[in-house]
């Protein structure tokens, strides 16, 4: 809570006191220690929420996806965006100049992602698509015209939390990751990428790369809620991506002999969750050791009996580090490991990497641009490195990219507790809003 009581009326975040930048200052009770009360992002929260846990599950081609889908085409039409879906379920509002084409040439794109990890918070992804559209509304109420196409996306299955593969819709739509291997990926219950597309009335023989729209984009911009907590000590509300550590998934299956729990003697046991749990230790001793992070986050105990032992666990790595050489040393570690031990205790083991991504340094012109039109609106950013993987991450690769973080006070991500004040979403909208000024409408 901010030293202002609620219902005690303070400033708006807009630029003047009476009209906010995004609404939110004209109420009283706007407290900008509090939750964001933009009208586009209290009519988001609601959807995917599990009650339960107050986290999110905005799975890839589910049904709270689709609501999410029809929560953006509404945004844009109420807009007078003109939205479309690309081959592969990316979803694309545009405000195009008068006489000019949706969609470009020398576009200008922003956005992020509406899908969550299991139990995800609100921010992550959705952060980035309200403030693209806010920040649109802001350009608007300051008499802004763009002169080039300006668009807000969304992109499908960034967490990979459905198909196993981060950034889905951007690998696909960059060629990253070719039809072939993507309509070989099924869900956790066996559903193929295909069949779900399908089901969600998409044209699942249709996916695959579209060089000619990303030719016709001239810059991405996403806005994203900080995951990790490196603002808040140095009192930035904003910060700039720098670059993305490179970081991957991999699937490792130990696989053993079922048996019985109360009789089996221990020599004659191949428990596989034994080399399970040493791979976890593994992994927290090699991160710690080479400066990285890796975690198992995702385990699967078959058939799971109680007074049983397992015949396979399954489990997925996420490992991920400051350079190349380092991600490979750490991974290597924690592979050889796990191999040790499953030999050790006469367990099969294989291991399969997922999905991958290399370092990304962030375009530096653009990162430049950026900073220069955030300073010229007295907002002093921060650049910062991150673990974190992003659809800008992989755009990167085929066109200038940059990012923008929103203070994360507590640093919490991918987990129900994330969170952003609404004065730093404000903020957030301010500092995207002067982005696209500069690059959409000079
Ligand atoms: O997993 C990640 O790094 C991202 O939040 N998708
Ligand atoms: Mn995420
Ligand atoms: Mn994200």
């Amino acid at each position: 809570m901010s030293a202002d009581a609620p219902g005690h009326p303070v400033p708006g975040p807009g630029v003047d006191e009476d009209k906010g930048a995004t609404g939110a200052a004209n109420s009283s009770a706007y407290d900008p220690a509090g939750d964001w009360q933009h009208p586009l992002w209290t009519s988001l929260l609601p959807i995917g929420r599990d009650e339960a846990t107050g986290g999110y599950r905005r799975y890839a081609f589910s049904a709270a996806e689709a609501a999410c889908r029809d929560w953006f085409r509404a945004a844009a039409a109420d807009r007078g965006l003109v939205t479309e879906t690309d081959r592969n379920g990316n979803l694309w509002a545009w405000w195009a100049p008068p006489g000019a084409a949706p969609g470009g040439p020398g576009a200008v794109v922003t956005g992020s992602h509406l899908d969550s990890v299991p139990d995800g918070g609100a921010f992550d992804g959705p952060l980035g698509v309200v403030s693209a559209f806010a920040a649109i509304d802001l350009l608007r109420e300051r008499g802004l015209v763009p002169v080039r196409p300006l668009g807000v996306a969304a992109f499908v299955e960034e967490e990979g939390a459905r198909f196993g593969v981060a950034c889905l819709g951007s690998r696909l739509l960059t060629g990253v990751l070719t039809p072939a291997a993507a309509a070989g990926l099924t869900d956790a219950d066996g559903i193929g990428l295909p069949e779900a597309m399908t089901a969600a009335g998409f044209d699942a023989a249709a996916i695959g790369p579209e060089p000619e729209r990303l030719d016709r984009i001239a810059a991405y911009v996403e806005l994203h809620i900080e995951q990790g907590r490196a603002l808040e000590p140095i009192g930035a509300a904003i910060g700039v991506a720098a670059s993305i550590w490179p970081h991957g998934r991999w699937r490792i299956d130990f696989t053993g002999r079922a048996d019985h729990a109360g009789t089996t003697a221990l020599a004659d046991r191949h428990d596989p969750m034994l080399p399970y749990a040493a791979t976890v230790l593994a992994a927290r001793t090699a991160a710690a050791g080479h400066g990285g992070r890796a975690t198992i986050g995702k385990v699967i105990a078959e058939p799971g009996g109680a007074n049983a032992i397992c015949s396979a666990v399954r489990c997925w790595l996420d490992a991920r580090a400051p350079d190349a050489a380092t991600l490979d040393r750490l991974t290597g570690a924690i592979l050889d490991a796990a191999a040790a031990s499953a030999a050790e205790h006469g367990v099969a083991m294989t291991s399969r990497r997922e999905s991958f991504t290399p370092v990304v340094d962030f375009d530096s012109g653009l990162r430049e641009r950026v900073l220069a039109a955030l300073a010229a609106h007295g907002i002093d950013a921060p650049v910062l490195p991150t673990g974190a993987g992003h659809d800008a991450g992989i755009l990167a690769d085929q066109l200038p990219t940059a990012m923008l973080f929103v203070r994360n006070p507590t640093g919490v991500s991918h987990a129900p507790g994330e969170r952003a004040v609404a004065a730093d979403c404000d903020a957030g909208v301010r500092a995207l809003a002067a982005v696209l000024e500069e690059l959409a409408c000079r």
